[in-house]
This record gives C-alpha cells, sequence and structure tokens, in this order.
C-alpha cells in the first residue's frame, strides 16, 4: 500500500560486472626518480650487521660509509662514550668478561660500591666479581668480614682465570680455598670446609673463623679438637679454647671515690697451640671527671704461658 506513515524504499538496481578485453595502443612515461630510491644491500646477515669502529669509542654499520655512529651499539643500556656516554666498550656488554654486564656493575656504584666494569676481579682476592656477587661477600674488599681471612681462604670455589683470547674470565675447574677438618672417631674422615666471609665467626661460638681454621690445621693433632675431643669446625659451635675468669674485691662493683678495688683476671687456655702467645691487657679510660676519677692501677702488659687443664 502506498501513501499514509510507511516509508518508501527505493530501488537500486544491482551492479553487475562484466569481464571484457580492452586493447591500449601507444605508449606512457613517468618521473619516478625523485620518489624511488634503490640500494644494494649486503649479501648475508652478518655482513648486514657488521660494524666497525668510528675511531671516537663508537661503532657504526659497516657496509655503507654514510652511516653515523650508533649510540648504543652492544645493546646494553650504556650510551656510547662517542655520544657521551659512560660504556667503557661499546662492543660489548660484558667488557671486564666476569659474567656481569657494564650497566649492572655501574648502577652498584649507586649502592656505595665502587665495583670496576673493566676489572674482572675489582678488589684483587682471586673471587670474580660475580662470584662475589653470588657468594654475597664484598667484591671491592678481599677481607669482606675483616676476620684475618681473605675472602678466596675463606671459601671453597672454582678458580677463574682470565682468558686472552675469549676477553672472559673462565672457570679452569680446579678447586681452592675453605679447609679440612678431621672428624675423628672409629671410621674417621675430612671434611672441606667454608667459613662464613661475611661474618668474622660464622656459628657465634666465640671462635673466629680465622682461629677456626688455625686450629684444624693444627701442627700438634691435640690441638685440633677442643677438650672434649670435638673438631674444630666453622659451622659448629665449640666450647672456646680460651677461658676468662674475673673477680673484683668490690662485690657490688660500685666503686666511691678514692676507693681502691682489685680487679683479677684469669685467663686458662686448654689448647697447647696458644703457649706462649702475649696477653694484651687494657684499661677503660676513667669516664668521671678528674675531680672524682678513681686512681687506677693495672699492670703492664703480661705474656704468660697458659696451662691445658686435665
Ligand atoms: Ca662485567
Ligand atoms: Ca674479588
Ligand atoms: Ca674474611
Ligand atoms: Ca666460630
Amino acid at each position: 500500500m502506498l501513501g499514509g506513515t510507511n516509508p518508501v524504499v527505493p530501488f537500486v538496481p544491482p551492479v553487475i560486472p562484466i569481464c571484457y578485453t580492452r586493447t591500449v595502443d601507444g605508449n606512457n612515461t613517468a618521473n619516478i626518480k625523485d620518489q624511488l630510491v634503490l640500494d644494494i644491500l649486503p649479501a648475508t646477515i652478518a655482513t648486514f650487521a657488521a660494524k666497525v669502529e668510528d675511531g671516537n669509542g663508537g661503532w657504526k654499520l659497516n657496509w655503507d660509509s654514510r652511516f653515523t655512529t650508533i649510540a648504543d651499539a652492544d645493546n646494553d643500556g650504556l650510551r656510547s662514550s662517542s655520544v657521551g656516554g659512560l660504556d667503557p666498550d661499546d662492543a660489548t656488554w660484558d667488557a671486564d668478561g666476569d659474567g656481569l654486564s657494564d650497566a649492572y656493575e655501574l648502577d652498584r656504584r649507586t649502592d656505595g660500591l665502587s665495583i670496576s666494569p673493566v676489572n674482572w676481579d675489582t678488589d684483587g682476592d682471586g673471587l670474580s666479581d660475580k662470584q662475589e656477587a653470588e657468594f654475597g661477600t664484598h667484591p671491592v674488599r678481599a677481607d669482606s668480614d675483616n676476620d684475618g681471612l681473605l675472602d678466596n681462604v675463606e671459601l671453597y670455589h672454582e678458580v677463574y682465570a682470565f682468558n686472552g683470547t675469549t676477553r672472559r674470565a673462565e672457570p679452569t675447574g680446579t678447586w681452592a680455598g675453605g679447609w679440612d677438618v678431621v672428624i675423628t672417631g672409629s671410621q674417621p674422615y675430612t671434611l672441606r670446609v667454608s667459613g662464613d666471609a661475611t661474618q668474622a665467626d660464622a656459628d657465634g661460638d666465640g671462635v673466629t673463623d680465622q682461629a677456626e681454621r688455625q686450629f684444624a690445621l693444627a701442627t700438634n693433632a691435640a690441638d685440633r679438637s677442643n677438650r672434649l675431643g670435638l673438631p674444630y669446625h666453622p659451622r659448629i659451635a665449640n666450647e672456646n679454647p680460651i677461658a676468662i675468669y674475673t673477680v673484683a674485691s668490690d662485690p657490688d662493683l660500685l666503686v666511691r671515690p678514692g676507693q681502691s678495688v682489685a680487679y683479677t683476671t684469669t685467663v686458662v687456655s686448654s689448647a697447647s697451640l696458644l703457649t706462649g702467645a702475649a696477653l694484651k691487657s687494657a684499661a677503660l679510660p676513667a669516664l668521671c671527671p678528674a675531680c672524682c676519677a678513681p686512681t687506677r692501677s693495672t699492670s703492664p702488659p703480661q705474656t704468660q704461658s697458659p696451662t691445658r687443664p686435665t
């Protein structure tokens, strides 16, 4: 029904594609030299990616002399020195070959560690900077815990050496560090142990790791164990071979001005290794003003010969 309120839909004839043959005669030309640039790429990907030094610490692609310096040729996050960056060698992400990236080693400086990105063993203790990171030791301090044992002596580790050909610090297959502890008994056996290079006394028994090592390696076999026959081990608490007893003549230890106090210290050693060792005494400075400071009498440092109790 036409008219009324209903919309009228217009009629659109369908488009029917028709294939036919067209013939064109003559010539046509167009100038494309300003729109199209042709280049000849290297024959291989390796040649395409090959770089050459720019003579100023930077690198650039080698297959066309018109290339300019790449800001970060080794893609390690550090800009080349030729563009004012900090990368010590923009040809490799790891300039000293220790397994730690240049960026990581420089970042550690923000933690206060002046670790070197061009020296694989910054503190020269025989552990590479990467090994120090794995052990948790100080990469810039050869004796991390200041106990008298260098980190490489204190820790059993694989020895690394720098390979001048590969420019990398590589494992040698040999192991060093730590020391032997002989476990006595009906079937004695020898155990290789390590101290804790991050704290002077790994087991907190009052015997430093250095002393534990000295006892374990003592020439006299009797000194390798404490008086209970237990061998000194840096990870197992031992009874300290040195006992110190003190007695004061004033029981409450409260001293009034002018009072004299006798303070006696007795040192007993159960290790013959310590025979002949010097005992050094030191007195605390007076904490009171001079007007009320007690007079103090101390014996000079004494050298004694400790005895081994029965
Ligand atoms: Ca490195
Ligand atoms: Ca080191
Ligand atoms: Ca140490
Ligand atoms: Ca200890």
